[in-house]
């Protein structure tokens, strides 16, 4: 029955997800993975996981990466998905600082609408709230939505789809400015979303997309990125080709630290390309993001990291260490399980998101605690699987570290802090 229901419940692709070409290279396997953010109740630990194949290509004709898994929305986003944006105080002055610059640039007032795809737990349009601007948040899992009613920001609880975009521009009208943070990647239907976009963007108004950037993951081996909740990584180059492809010009980009490296880029209905896309372009095009060459040694490069970290574990429990995590994170699921670091090693991973704690890591059946477990267990070794925000951790657990605890950050390359 379930292998029944595996078969139902994904499809491989054998075309590239933006346009279409057959030409897709493999990059990276990193074998059939659990779902990254289908945590586990206790109480099920004994029961098989779906688990579904991760495999990574690129497209040698538009040079998208991409994985070839499509998983059914329905099970990538179940009633529980645990994720919710506020939990993390950097992740939301960073979106207030963009929701406030934006206001400000396009003079945005009681006239305006402001639209946000994925919009979560209202993290980042409760800022347009809080100065009289409308807004409409648009995200199809039904906790965190509920959560950003809580916060007067109206949200329709439904997958962003060119159909749903036609009837937001009929039922609200068009939007001045379009936000899509982390959401991109996600969709089954990249072009399709990315159509839709248009279909509610005014004619002088502007997409602010924020996404991982394809540079930084391959340069610092951000590898645990990779999920099936991500369809795409992006580069510039493969961007600029969708959103020319539906009439939209990326005029302007700016490279974020968040999320360990990323994109924000800045869509139009014109083309009025600015110095911070074309020297980007070139960049990428100068290290050769879009040449299969520049992927072959990806492989390897990760499976030395997955040794070297493996290696460190390895060594600090034959010395009677113990180690322990730090974020129960979507990204921490691929590291842990492509690792093979499962609950007899990591003896538990803390978290502050209170809808993850009690449940256990997808896979490795790591259980999930509060952070004030650091100081009540005292493991000596913390990975670190939240790494991209690490400043915040260390910060916040100078408690734990005083009493001589200490960090792994596992990506670049695994280090002790
Ligand atoms: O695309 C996505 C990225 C942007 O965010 C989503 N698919 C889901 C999510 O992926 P992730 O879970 O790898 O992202 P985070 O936000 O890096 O996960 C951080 C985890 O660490 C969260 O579970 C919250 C937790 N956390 C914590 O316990 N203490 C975070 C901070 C900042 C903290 O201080």
């Amino acid at each position: 029955m379930l292998l029944q229901q595996r078969k139902n419940l994904s499809v491989t692709e054998s075309a590239c997800r933006s346009c279409g070409s057959e030409a897709l290279v493999p990059i990276l396997d990193l074998g059939r993975t659990p779902l990254a953010d289908r945590l586990i109740r206790p109480e099920n630990a004994g029961e098989e996981e779906l688990v579904f194949p991760l495999e990574v290509a690129f497209c040698a004709d538009c040079t998208l990466v991409q994985i070839l898994e499509t998983v059914a929305p329905e099970i990538l986003y179940a009633d529980d998905y645990p994720y919710f944006s506020s939990f993390s105080p950097a992740l939301l002055a960073h979106s207030r600082a963009n929701a406030m610059a934006r206001a400000d640039e396009r003079g945005l007032d009681s006239d305006s609408l402001v639209i946000e795809l994925a919009s979560n737990d209202g993290y980042l349009l409760k800022n347009y709230v809080e100065r009289g601007i409308p807004v409409l948040g648009i995200d199809p899992a039904d906790g965190p939505a509920a959560d950003a009613e809580k916060v007067g920001v109206r949200t329709l609880c439904a997958f962003f789809t060119e159909q749903l975009a036609q009837e937001v521009a009929e039922k609200y009208g068009r939007a001045d400015v379009i936000h899509g943070n982390n959401v991109l990647a996600h969709v089954k239907d990249t072009n399709g979303f990315v159509r839709g976009i248009g279909h509610i963007l005014k004619d002088d108004g502007v997409a602010v997309l924020e996404m991982p950037h394809l540079l930084p993951l391959m340069e610092h081996i951000e590898f645990d990125t990779i999920y099936h909740e991500h369809h795409c990584y992006f580069s510039l180059i493969a961007l600029d080709k969708l959103f020319r492809r539906h009439g939209l010009f990326i005029n302007r980009v700016e490279q974020l630290a968040l999320h360990g490296g990323s994109l924000r880029i800045f869509a139009e209905r014109t083309e009025n390309v600015d110095a911070s896309v074309t020297e980007l372009l070139a960049h990428e095009r100068a290290i050769g993001l879009d040449s299969a060459d520049y992927y072959r040694e990806f492989a390897a490069r990760v499976a030395g990291l997955r040794d070297k970290l493996v290696a460190l574990v390895g060594q600090l429990r034959a010395e009677g260490k113990r180690v322990a995590a730090y974020g129960a994170a979507a990204k921490g699921a691929t590291m842990v399980n492509y690792c093979g670091l499962d609950h007899t090693q990591i003896d538990f991973v803390v978290d502050r998101n209170v809808n993850k704690q009690g449940l256990l890591m997808p896979g490795a059946k790591i259980p999930i605690m509060a952070p004030e477990a650091l100081l009540e267990k005292r493991p000596d070794y913390v990975l670190v699987l939240a790494w991209n925000f690490i400043d915040e951790i260390v910060a916040q657990q100078a408690g734990y570290l005083a009493t001589g605890g200490k960090f792994i950050v596992p990506v670049p390359e695994p280090k002790v802090l």
